[in-house]
């Protein structure tokens, strides 16, 4: 079997592999999960900014394991909360841990009485890829507008998905085909920017294979 070029996914959720996965699939360049590396580190993000956290979570993995990484961050900013959760999406409820429906749950509770027009929110993704020696290659941040509604619908997505409603939608993520926010999602547009730099990187022979 010919070899194939990898990179390594630098993040334990297994929906943003998913969502990026199937848009970096024609660039033939094989995702391999933190699963397959049982001495990756548990990067901190203590970092002030989405670009600070992704830059540590690509850069540190990629030393520590000598091999390129990507890796994102990302969260929901609501307008009304000055832009909270923002970085601290993943923990809004439990501040050291990821509780999908806890983390709504207080979204809609700090909304509680604001009008639909004031609801406004935007999704961010700051992905960065790094070299096996912790050099920022690419880096991109991309957002995607929409609004915070009352309650949850829908199952698909994850995290605020069931309550987040894109600009151009009458309906959530939660209840959108997964196509639409394959297209039109802050991570789907990220990604796409950086299909054509793995393209290249994949041309000249830089990624290493196996
Ligand atoms: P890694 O750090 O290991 O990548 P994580 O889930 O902790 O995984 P983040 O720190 O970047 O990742 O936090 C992202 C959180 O932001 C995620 O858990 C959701 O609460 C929210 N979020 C980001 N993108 C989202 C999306 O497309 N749909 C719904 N919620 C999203």
């Amino acid at each position: 079997m010919s070899k194939q070029a990898y990179i390594v996914f630098g993040t334990s959720n297994p929906n943003k592999v998913k969502e990026m996965a199937k848009i970096v699939a024609p660039t033939g360049v094989q995702m391999i999960s933190l699963a397959d590396y049982p001495n990756a580190i548990d990067v901190v993000e203590d970092g002030k900014t989405f670009g600070e956290n992704a830059r540590k979570k690509a850069t540190e993995q990629a030393k520590h394991l000598r091999e390129w990484v990507l890796a994102e961050d990302s969260g929901i900013c609501v307008d009304y909360l000055n832009g909270e959760p923002g970085i601290y999406s993943a923990r809004f409820a439990l501040h050291n841990r990821c509780d999908d429906k806890r983390n709504n749950q207080l979204l809609l509770e700090k909304l509680d009485g604001v009008p639909l027009e004031k609801r406004t929110a935007h999704y961010t993704c700051h992905m960065v890829l790094s070299n096996q020696y912790g050099d920022v290659m690419f880096e991109t941040e991309e957002i995607c507008p929409g609004k915070i509604l009352f309650e949850e619908t829908g199952t698909g997505g994850f995290g605020y998905d069931p309550m987040f409603q894109p600009n151009g939608y009458d309906l959530t993520f939660g209840m959108l085909p997964s196509e639409v926010k394959a297209e039109i999602s802050h991570r789907a547009k990220a990604t796409r920017i950086l299909v054509p730099f793995l393209f290249d990187l994949v041309k000249d022979g830089r990624l290493p294979v196996k």
